[in-house]
Parts: structure tokens; sequence; C-alpha cells
């Protein structure tokens, strides 16, 4: 490892702010080399992420919409018309759209990273349905975030599909979900996706597909730090690499580096040994009781829990 202070020797300009250059150098500069998982996601990885949910090795989206399908008019009886529905991540919004004609929300308030992806769909989505007010939100919600005066205090229901909680430790998601809990209002809860542990062959597959869709994904992390922090990654040095900790309950991405390589960026500069990795995104897997017992730590109570037939994953509604 070897910290250049003064570098300015990288020739690309960097896009990022001064607070997210600082962030990823810190990252790669660490004794073992880590990104967090939200730089996976600019505008092809965006979309590189809607590819992943249509191939037939990843089945959480597909398992989370059948229960969505099946028990949808439960949902509704539970989670209740007319609230606020605060949609995290929410990428193309199709998910919270398909659910529209169940829940019969009065708000819908889209947050996601991906600004413009977000409101590219947001636009179509308000024409499709004009009486439901809607607000986008740009932003990156990992470390909390205010919610406009306008929303609904008493019944805000935050939908969290997608088992995206997996994306945080244990301890960072009860912290996370602490916040959401303290926005909630009185009446308020959590409608949320939980990717359920199972046959580890099924959990590395899904993140390692036969048509490399994950390895693109992951990869195209390094395109989008070029672009934020001005690095000079170059993508044919590195491979993808998913697995299953079990130890951890997780599945694990990384990027290995193919061959002894430099990479440059503003303000920085690390040697890779070949099979060095940078590591790139956890994915943690739950037991049923394990994610109450974790909503419960952040203050929610379980009210509903709805799985498929062979237990892969669940949809949870929580009160506040
Ligand atoms: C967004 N998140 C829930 C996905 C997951 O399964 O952890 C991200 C992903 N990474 C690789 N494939 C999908």
């Amino acid at each position: 490892v070897s910290p250049l202070a003064n570098n300015t020797s990288s020739l690309r300009p960097a896009h990022g702010s001064a607070e997210v250059i600082a962030e990823i150098s810190a990252g790669l500069l660490a004794p073992s080399a880590y990104t967090s998982p939200k730089f996976l996601y600019d505008s092809l990885g965006s979309k590189l992420f809607e590819a992943i949910c249509e191939l037939p090795e990843y089945y959480p989206t597909r398992t989370e919409a059948r229960i969505f399908s099946s028990y949808g008019d439960d949902m509704a009886r539970v989670v209740g018309e007319g609230a606020a529905l605060i949609d995290l991540g929410a990428g193309n919004c199709a998910k919270a759209a398909a659910l529209f004609p169940i829940l019969k929300p009065a708000q819908y308030v889209p947050v996601d990273i991906s600004r413009d992806f977000l409101l590219g769909a947001v636009t179509q989505l308000q024409q499709r349905f004009p009486h439901i007010e809607m607000t986008a939100l740009g932003l990156d919600f990992s470390s909390g975030f205010e919610l406009p005066q306008h929303v609904q205090a008493g019944r805000r229901v935050f939908f969290y599909p997608g088992s995206s909680i997996g994306n945080f430790s244990p301890s960072q998601a009860v912290e996370f979900l602490r916040g959401l809990r303290a926005n909630a209002g009185a009446d308020g809860g959590l409608l949320i996706g939980v990717d359920l542990i199972k046959d580890h062959a099924v959990l590395d597959a899904a993140y390692d597909d036969a048509l490399g869709v994950t390895a693109a994904f992951n990869l195209n992390m390094l395109r989008h730090l070029n672009h934020l922090i001005g690095a000079d990654f170059d993508v044919s040095q590195w491979q993808h690499v998913a697995f299953f900790n079990a130890e951890e309950s997780r599945i694990e991405m990384h990027l290995e580096a193919r061959e002894p390589l430099t990479v440059s960026w503003q303000g920085g500069e690390r040697d890779f040994a070949r099979g060095e990795r940078i590591h790139t995104e956890d994915s943690y897997k739950y037991t049923r009781q394990s994610f109450a017992t974790l909503l419960e730590r952040a203050g929610f109570a379980t009210q509903s829990m709805w799985t498929d037939d062979k237990h892969w994953f669940a949809v949870i509604y929580a009160r506040a």
C-alpha cells in the first residue's frame, strides 16, 4: 500500500464530491481494500441490476414477486390504505407500482441514489397514477435522510423490498432500521423483503450466474470509480469473485486482480498483487427468526410474515 497524499498525476477529472473521493480513497487504501456497494449503482449499474433480476439463477426478485401476488390482499389488510409509501432504493419503481392498486397509497416517495434513473421512472409513473402525490428523492439514504415536510406524518410506511437490508451488516441494519422507526409516525410501519438462508449452491449461483451479468455488474463499479475519483482502473485486469461465507451468513462479492497492477486516482495510488481483492459487497442472509429478532432490536414489532413454499424469501410487515 503506498498512499500518496499529494498525488495529482491522474489525468482524468474526478466527478465525485470531495467527501465521496475521501470515502472511496480510504477504502482503497485500507489493508484489505473495500468499497461501499452503493458505488455499484451508476446508470449502467442500475440497468445491470435490472438484468440480474431477470436471471434464472437470481431467485430473490421472482420469489418476492410471487409472495406479493399470492398475499397482496392480506398485506393490504395489514398495511391499510392511504399511507405515505416511502420506497427505499426504488430503482425503476416497478415493485411499488405493482402494489399501488392493492395498497392504495395517498403519497409515494421513491428514494434512490441513482437520481437520473429514478427521475425518468417517476415521470412515467406519475402519468399512470395521477391521483397519487409523488415526490422523488435522489439521494443516498443509507446514512439517514430527512423526509420533506409535506409527507404526511402519521402513516408513513417504509417499503424496503428486494432484501436490500442484506447489504448492511446486522449492526448497521439495526441502526438503519432504528432511524426508520423514529420517522414512521404513530401508525406507521415497515414492509420489508428478506432473503433467507438456503442451500449454498443456490446462493453461490445467484451471485455468479452463467451469463456473467453479475460479473459485469461488479466490474462496472471500476468504471464508476474511474468517473468518481479520476481513477485509472483497467476493467480487463480484474475478475469477479462471489461466494457464500457460512460463518458470517453472507454472500461476499470481491474484485480480484488478475495480475500485479497499480491504480492511481486523485489523491492516491495503490499497488495490487495478483489475486489481491477489493471487497465490494456483502449480502446477508437470515432465518425468519433471526430477522424478527433484528427488527425487535430496532424497536419494530413483527406483525405478519409471508413466505414462499420453499422458504427461500420472506416479506414482513412490522409496526413501528
Ligand atoms: C440490491 N441487493 C439486494 C442485491 C443483493 O442480492 O444483495 C445486490 C446484488 N448483488 C449482486 N447481485 C445482486
